[in-house]
């Protein structure tokens, strides 16, 4: 008998897709659309409809493993928790429990991640990491422009006259945001992408423009200079609703538009162009992207972006909208990866913290106590953090590593003990989404696989086995059975009527409270109860400019080393979300092995012909790859794409250096200066 589930795909993407599993006992017969979430109808992209192969990979790990002789050998999980629980009471009696480093990032979103974090906090707390790999310094931006970060629902994109795609790829990153930009370019509106790369989401646009990597805060304010200069700004929305613009206007008066197009490589022609665009066309709507804002200048570069919508009114109206994160589905704070912006407010008995920026560097420098164990779950460090070479050898420095995994990745690799890692299907869930408003249930459709067992139930297994009380044991940890697991995510829902684990099992539901015009009561939660273009906080917390300025690259543009002239960028890819379904056969079918894209420009300067493995390197390391030449890429612009593994040839990753953003405690992973040779 075919059964029918409604799910929705847990991976970190905008898209966050919802849709319809139909299973025939263990055995999964269709994915299909899901037509009830009204951002994601059409259904889940290539990466989604390979769930089906993935869950059944001959690669996937299904017992665990134990490295023996530099070989992983299968041993028992009674075997494998008795050594972990063993090491973790004698490092906490002998360092100290922070010797231990807990690591979790975004390979899995999910209300029951919640049960990891509980677990460390009661062991006695641990060195764990603050900041975050993706958004952070463009949150911060938003939250301290806008008081928080919230947009008008993704169907709303349709309404606008004017879609700027700034530093965003939808067409790979966030596929079903290209529907809406369709529809309203078929109402008339025009596309701008501004982009170094000509990506597949300019393909469909009326302009692109080719800004030099991390300058766009000098090309934004230079827009903002004729807008207010021509008297295209929207005075009466500033004067109502904006707090610090005079300061703002007299901050552009030293600003020359002959070097700020030299500066960011636009020609004053189409600067100008652009500015009448903004300037004239109304709604519109500007979506920044989070490849944008990883860079050392990045939060301060997304506040210039986002003075265009201010000074011109483009925030909440229908159409008018800076459509950077949407937090309004994030309903329970667990929902959130476990990371927490400020320092500040750590909960400090549980962590000692270090930046996830600088992993690799900072476990080494660790000291009282030394580090000497860590845990990894839903994370790929080695792959996916900068600076790969140090992670790698702050890990081996380590006595002992224990990592939760689906597959043998880079990280995996470096383990002394692997425990089998639940996927999707495996276990109920409730998540959020930071684009689409809905919140939605992730059901269990089948039974895990091989030996797998969820992070919940090797959590229960490990308090019993380090003496937890029982009392501690009933209120933390749910036991491994459907009923237990529901009642726990039931107890989360209470708060909210909407939701209940019954209802979600129907299909996803609108977020409580959901603001579909963001921002539409004008309230903003800032210190002047306005729209802040000026800044207090900004300089108090994070030691920047009040007003948004452009700050010139740390690595790219302020130390010029000779030696290293190229600037490398490693943006997200279509058939892979960051290190995870590349080792699919449906994938490497599409997508074999890491390239670097090159100008033809930047290739015959060294002799090097299209196809030809060279070798890309810095002082942090070198890749040895094939070339792929791009006829649409500024000399001394080179892309290595985010997520290939280092056993597939390379992370680019091997070359990025351990550096956080100006604000948000982000990772900028852009600002990367990198040399090519011939082999
Ligand atoms: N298929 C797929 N989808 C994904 C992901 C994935 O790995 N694969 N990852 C998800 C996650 S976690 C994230 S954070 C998002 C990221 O997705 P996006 O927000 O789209 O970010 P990126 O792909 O990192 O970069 C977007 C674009 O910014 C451009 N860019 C780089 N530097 C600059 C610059 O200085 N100025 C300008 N104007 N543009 C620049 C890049 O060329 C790239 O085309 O995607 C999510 N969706
Ligand atoms: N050079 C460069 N580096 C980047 C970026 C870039 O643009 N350029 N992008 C950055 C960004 S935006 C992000 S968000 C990060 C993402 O980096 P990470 O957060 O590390 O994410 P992933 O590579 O998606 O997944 C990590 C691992 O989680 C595992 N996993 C999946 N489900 C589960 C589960 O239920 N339990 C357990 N235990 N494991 C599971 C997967 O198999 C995978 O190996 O990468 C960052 N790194
Ligand atoms: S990876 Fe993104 S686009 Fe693909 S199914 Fe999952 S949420 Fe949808
Ligand atoms: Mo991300």
């Amino acid at each position: 008998m075919i059964k029918t589930f409604h799910t929705a795909c847990p991976r970190n993407c905008y898209s966050t897709c919802s849709f319809i599993v139909k299973m025939n006992g263990q055995s999964i017969t269709s994915i299909e659309p899901q037509p009830l979430n009204k951002s994601t109808s059409e259904g889940p992209c290539l990466k989604g409809l390979s769930y089906k192969e993935r869950a059944q990979s001959k690669d996937r790990i299904l017992h665990p493993l134990k490295k023996v002789k530099g070989k992983f050998e299968r041993i028992s999980w009674e075997e494998a928790l008795n050594e972990i629980a063993e090491r973790l009471i004698n490092y906490k009696a002998e360092y100290g429990s922070h010797s231990v480093l807990f690591y979790a990032a975004s390979g899995m979103s999910g209300l029951l991640n919640g049960v990891s974090s509980d677990f460390w906090r009661l062991y006695g707390g641990t060195t764990t990491v603050y900041g975050n790999l993706c958004w952070p310094a463009g949150l911060e931006a938003s939250r301290l422009t806008l008081g928080e970060n919230k947009h008008n629902v993704p169907w709303d994109t349709e309404n606008a006259k004017l879609i700027l795609l700034w530093g965003k790829n939808p067409a790979e990153s966030n596929i079903h945001q290209m529907l809406p930009i369709e529809k309203a370019q078929r109402k008339g509106a025009k596309l701008v992408v501004i982009d170094p790369r000509r990506t597949p989401s300019s393909e469909r646009a009326d302009l692109l423009l080719q800004p030099i990597p991390g300058t766009d805060g000098i090309l934004a304010l230079a827009i903002a200079k004729i807008i207010i200069e021509k008297g295209l700004h929207d005075l009466e929305f500033i004067e109502k609703y904006v707090f610090g613009f005079s300061e703002f206007e007299k901050s552009l008066e030293s600003l020359d538009l002959v070097q700020a197009s030299k500066e960011c490589g636009i020609p004053v022609h189409f600067i100008k162009k652009l500015a009448s665009l903004i300037g004239s066309i109304k709604p519109m709507t500007l979506v920044p992207g989070y490849g944008m804002q990883r860079y050392s200048n990045g939060g301060q570069t997304t506040r210039c972006l986002l003075a265009l919508s201010i000074i011109t009114g483009n925030i909440g109206k229908s159409g008018a909208c800076w459509h950077y994160a949407n937090l309004q589905s994030y309903v329970f704070d667990k929902v959130k990866e476990p990371v927490n912006y400020f320092p500040s407010q750590f909960d400090k008995p549980f962590r000692r913290a270090i930046p996830t920026a600088l992993l690799g560097e900072k476990m080494m420098e660790q000291k009282n106590p030394e580090l000497k164990m860590v845990w990894i779950e839903r994370g790929n460090p080695v792959t996916q953090n900068p600076d790969s070479n140090k992670t790698i050898e702050a890990f081996r420095k380590l006595d002992f590593v224990v990592v939760v995994e689906q597959f043998l990745t880079d990280t995996a690799q470096e383990a002394s003990i692997i425990l089998p890692a639940k996927n999707m299907f495996e276990q109920t869930d409730i998540i959020g989404s930071y684009w689409n408003p809905y919140v939605q249930m992730k059901q269990k459709v089948m039974e895990p696989a091989g030996e797998v067992k969820p992070e919940t139930e090797i959590y229960y297994l490990l308090a019993r086995k380090l003496g937890f009380s029982e009392e501690v044991i009933q209120n933390h940890f749910p036991e491994n059975n459907d009923e237990a697991i529901e009642k726990y995510l039931n107890k989360e829902l209470k708060v909210f009527e909407e939701l209940s684990i019954e209802k979600l099992k129907q299909g996803p539901i609108l977020a409580p409270g959901l603001e579909e015009i963001a921002f539409e009561n004008m309230n903003f939660n800032t210190p002047s109860g306005k729209i802040e273009l000026f800044s207090q906080q900004a300089f108090d917390k994070w030691e920047v400019p009040q007003l948004p300025t452009y700050e010139r690259l740390e690595e790219g543009q302020k130390n010029e080393n000779p030696q290293f002239p190229l600037s490398l960028m490693s943006p997200n890819t279509k058939n892979r979300i960051h290190s995870q379904f590349g080792n699919l056969e449906s994938i490497r079918a599409l997508d074999s092995e890491p390239l670097l894209i090159m100008s033809p420009k930047d290739a015959r300067a060294r002799e090097i012909k299209q196809g030809e493995r060279i070798k890309v390197w810095n002082e942090r390391g070198e890749v040895l790859i094939k070339t792929s030449f791009d006829h649409s890429l500024r000399p001394g612009n080179v892309v290595m794409v985010n997520g290939y593994w280092n056993s597939e040839g390379g992370s680019p990753n091997l070359l990025s250096k351990g550096r956080e953003t100006d604000m948000g405690h982000g990772t900028a992973f852009h600002d990367n200066m990198v040399e090519v040779e011939k082999i």
